[in-house]
Parts: structure tokens; sequence; C-alpha cells
């Protein structure tokens, strides 16, 4: 039997409207959230993303702001930025899209954010928090992927995870949140010795690697919920790492890409926008 295709598109738009009443709400009584997002140089993809964040804050009625800077901007002048984003009292999260030109010390940029704010979840206090079991922002893509499993209705303590990829912003954070979830989680990489044979032993299967189709069905588990993140431009289309046709005739459920990760990224960025403003 052919998997159920997770549909993270209409996923989103539905965790958006759900967003939009606490918005709503928060408007009403003068607390309407507010993110900064920080663009700088003319990477396309990020500029298409940047886009797709302001129009997902419109939509939703959350003050947004960009900063676009051109790729010469020194160090120093994009840390004032940051510097002035963290006093501001209408901004809530503050995003930096990476990656960065080179020349410009993404880490030192990342520190200086203040960890309240970090919506991204990548400054090192929201990194440690998460790692040791604190309330934490999570990071936009892997809480997408935890959503996106846990609305199959799969429990997850017990299973096998199987993280394909070890980045800080997708694989890494991934796997401590499967983790948290009291699930048994195997991270493979570059240097994993028969990478196959791992995947395959997974119940869910997280692939975050950049490697077009590379997952192919011999890879899976039968009835596993698969979990793409690849967004790889080839030939004009885009293609996640997993090999679609082949694997969705193997596994229980799959995501499809586009319409799988890549929404639920910009939806988590909006729940961790209106988090902010919600607790004060
Ligand atoms: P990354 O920083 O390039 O990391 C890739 C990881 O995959 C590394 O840990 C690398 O291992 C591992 N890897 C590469 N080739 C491998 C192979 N053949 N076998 C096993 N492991 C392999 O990538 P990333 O930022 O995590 O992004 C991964 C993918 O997700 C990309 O396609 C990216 O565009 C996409 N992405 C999507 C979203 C979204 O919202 N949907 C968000 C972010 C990223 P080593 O550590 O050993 O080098
Ligand atoms: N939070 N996200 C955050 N911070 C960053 O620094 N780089 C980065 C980041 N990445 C990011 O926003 N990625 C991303 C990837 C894909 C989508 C959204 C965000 C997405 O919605 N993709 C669509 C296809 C879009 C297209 O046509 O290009 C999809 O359906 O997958």
């Amino acid at each position: 039997m052919a998997a159920q295709i997770i549909n993270g598109k209409e996923i989103a738009a539905q965790i958006r409207s759900e967003l939009k009443e606490r918005v709503d709400r928060l408007a009403s009584e003068g607390r309407r959230p507010g993110l900064a997002v920080v663009l700088v140089g003319d990477n396309p993809a990020s500029a298409v993303y940047v886009r797709m964040k302001k129009k997902a804050c419109q939509e939703i009625g959350i003050y947004s702001e960009e900063h676009r800077l051109p790729s010469t901007i020194s160090q120093g002048e994009l840390l004032a930025l940051v510097d002035q984003l963290n006093a501001d009292p209408k901004i809530h999260g503050i995003l930096v899209q990476l990656p960065l030109p080179k020349g410009l010390d993404e880490e030192e940029v990342i520190n200086r954010i203040d960890p309240r704010k970090d919506v991204d979840g990548f400054h090192p206090v929201n990194v440690g928090k998460l790692s040791i079991g604190l309330p934490a922002f999570v990071p936009c893509t892997p809480a997408g992927v935890l959503e996106l499993v846990k609305r199959t209705g799969t429990t997850i303590a017990g299973k096998k995870v199987v993280v394909l990829g070890r980045s800080n912003i997708v694989g890494k954070p991934a796997a401590m949140l499967f983790l948290r979830e009291n699930a048994t989680v195997t991270i493979c990489h570059s240097r994993t010795v028969n990478v196959k044979d791992e995947c395959a032993q997974g119940d869910i299967l997280v692939v975050a690697v950049g490697q077009p189709q590379l997952v192919k069905g011999d890879w899976v588990k039968p009835g596993a919920v698969v979990i793409d993140v690849g967004i790889n431009r080839v030939d004009g289309q885009i293609v996640g790492d997993v090999d679609f046709s082949e694997v969705k005739e193997v596994a229980g459920a799959i995501t499809p890409v586009p319409g799988g990760v890549g929404p639920m990224t910009i939806a988590m960025l909006m729940k961790n926008t209106v988090d902010v403003a919600d607790v004060k």
C-alpha cells in the first residue's frame, strides 16, 4: 500500500490560522508581536525565504521589519543593528537569515542576539537549554519536523528515530527533540559506515543532508514515517533528499518536497515569535 502523503502546506496553513487568533487577542491587549528579519547580501534562496516570512507575518497580523543590508556591510555595523533590535520593544523576535556572506562572523552575530528574542533557537543559551531539558526556543525546521510526525498520529516514545545529517540548524537539534520525546535516536553523517543499513532501522527517518534523492526505497523500513528536509534545486526543479517515487511505495507516511517541511519552517518561526509576545 502506498504511503500517506503528509501535507505540510495544509498543516502549516492550519497553524497560521490558529496563530492569527492569538495575535488578534494580543493586539487587542496592545501587545502585537513583532519580528525583525535581517538579510545580508543577495543570496537568491534567502531572498525568497525572507519574502515568504514577511508574507506570513502580514497574513497573521505580526508586525514585521525587514532589514536588507549589502554584503559590504562591516561586522561592527551588523552587530550595531542587532543591538538596536535587542533594545526595541516593538520587536519580539530577531532572525538573521543564514548563511551570511563570507567575511562576516556568523557565530559572533548569533551570540549578540538577546537569547529571549532568538526565535531561530541558534544562540548557545537556547541550544544548551534544549539539551538539558529546559524550556527554550526550538529551531524552526526541527520543530516543524516534530510537529509533522506528531500530526501523523505516530507514537514517538520508544521508537527508533534515525536522523541523517548532523548540522547545527537541522540534524543535531532534530535529534535532541526526538530524544526529549523519549525516542531512541541514531544520528548518521558523512563518516557513518553503512548509512543505508542504519536508515533501514528507523521507525521514523528524518533526512537532512542536502543530497538530491540520496535515500532510496531499500533504505527505508516498511511502514516507516519519512520526513524529507532536503531542498535541492536540480534542473530548475526543487527535489528533496529522498527519492520520493521509490520511498512512497515502502514508507507508511512521507513528506513531499515542496509542500512538506518548508512551509512548516515558516509556521514555526511565526509560532516562536507569537510565544515571545504571549508570556510577558
Ligand atoms: P549541511 O549543513 O550541509 O549538513 C549536511 C549534513 O549531512 C552533514 O552533517 C553531513 O555530514 C551530512 N551528509 C552529507 N552527505 C551525506 C551522505 N552522503 N551520507 C550521510 N550524511 C551525509 O545541511 P543542512 O543545513 O542541515 O541542510 C540539509 C538540507 O536541508 C539541505 O538540502 C537544505 O537546503 C535543507 N534545509 C531545508 C530547510 C527547510 O525549511 N525545509 C531548512 C534548512 C535546510 P558531515 O557532518 O559529516 O559533513
Ligand atoms: N529560520 N530559516 C531560519 N533561519 C535561517 O537562517 N536559513 C535560515 C532558514 N531557512 C529557511 O527559512 N528555509 C526555508 C526553506 C524552505 C522553505 C522555507 C524556508 C519553503 O517554504 N519551501 C517551499 C518551496 C519554496 C520555493 O518555491 O522555493 C516548500 O514547499 O518546501
